[in-house]
């Protein structure tokens, strides 16, 4: 049991729901880069997350279930940034959340959509998640208004106002960076597509698969919805994918019969890390 009530013995008394919003929100934060702590330190500064980075709010009932699902490889001092910031920053919501890694084993060319595929469905898996986040390594938000909830009919994008795009949208169909569907929003759009090999156009198959099932992006106030990107180069292994505007004209076509339900995979290994889930994944290579 998680609290000590007054009960009588073996049973718990229920607690109350969670406040929202929550009375910890703090609202605009200073996200500063220099030097991350080591994972060590993140965790004596966490004390209440426990292994595979799964946390529930301790005197308050969540009304919140999120699952935050990192596509990844290679990005040691971003994945520290990341977990100082955002482990802080759910607390803060009182949402009962875990963090998945999902990590492409191997050096063939990176694939961030199939990687989000892979982390859904096994942390569907685990538990019953009301909600799940697609969130990039290098994504810090700015102020805790901007709540890691799901809206109940439609995909959210949160990530609307990056400071590499001078804190505004880029373009009105833009979708990627830091997204989120409930699980029946996920099925409804057949997932994510599993062909985009190296960087870039699979957000914009997402943002087409929500419109082509027939929901679309809700986003919260550009004001609320800031993010850092640390700053990058390209990493080898995402080069620049020369086929992303044939297969952007295909989604049309494609997306019932690739996605979900073709999805294929090998989990090589799960491990409950002290901030975090790490699944290592075969999704094999480029055909
Ligand atoms: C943009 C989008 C991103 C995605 C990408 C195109 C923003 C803020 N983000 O990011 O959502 O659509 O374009 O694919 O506009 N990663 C690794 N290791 C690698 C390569 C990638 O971990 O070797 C992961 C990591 O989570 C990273 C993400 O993939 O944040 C996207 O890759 P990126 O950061 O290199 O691409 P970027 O910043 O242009
Ligand atoms: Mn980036």
């Amino acid at each position: 049991p998680r609290n000590t009530g007054t009960g009588p013995p073996g049973t718990t008394p229920p607690l109350k729901e969670c406040q929202m919003p929550s009375p910890l929100l703090v609202g605009p934060v200073s996200v500063h880069l220099a030097a991350p702590l080591s994972l060590e330190e993140i965790r004596q500064r966490n004390p209440l997350v426990s292994p595979g980075g799964h946390y529930t709010p301790p005197d308050c009932e969540p009304r919140h279930h999120t699952a935050i699902v990192v596509p990844y490889r290679n990005r040691q001092t971003h994945l520290r940034a990341l977990l100082y910031h955002l482990h802080p920053f759910l607390q803060r919501q009182q949402i009962h959340y875990s963090i998945y890694i999902v990590q492409q084993w191997g050096n063939s060319t990176f694939n961030r959509a199939k990687l989000l595929n892979v982390g859904v469905r096994e942390a569907l898996r685990d538990e019953d998640w009301g909600c799940i986040f697609l969130h990039d390594v290098d994504l810090l938000p700015e102020n805790d208004h901007n709540t890691y909830t799901c809206h109940k009919q439609f995909p959210t994008h949160l990530s609307v106002a990056m400071d590499k795009f001078r804190y505004r949208l880029p373009y009105p169909q833009y979708f990627g960076g830091v997204s989120a569907v409930t699980p029946d929003q996920y099925m409804k759009m057949n997932g994510f597509p599993n062909h985009y090999w190296g960087w870039g156009g699979e957000d914009d198959d997402i943002a087409a698969r929500v419109r082509l099932s027939g929901m679309k992006i809700v986003r919260p106030p550009v004001a609320i919805g800031h993010y850092k990107m640390i700053k990058h180069k390209g990493d080898r292994g995402n080069e620049q994918n020369p086929r992303r505007f044939d297969l952007l004209k295909r989604t049309r076509l494609n997306w019932r019969s690739d996605g979900l339900n073709s999805l294929t995979y090998e989990l090589l290994s799960k491990e409950l890390e002290p901030l975090y889930t790490n699944l290592t994944v075969n999704i094999g290579e480029d055909p």
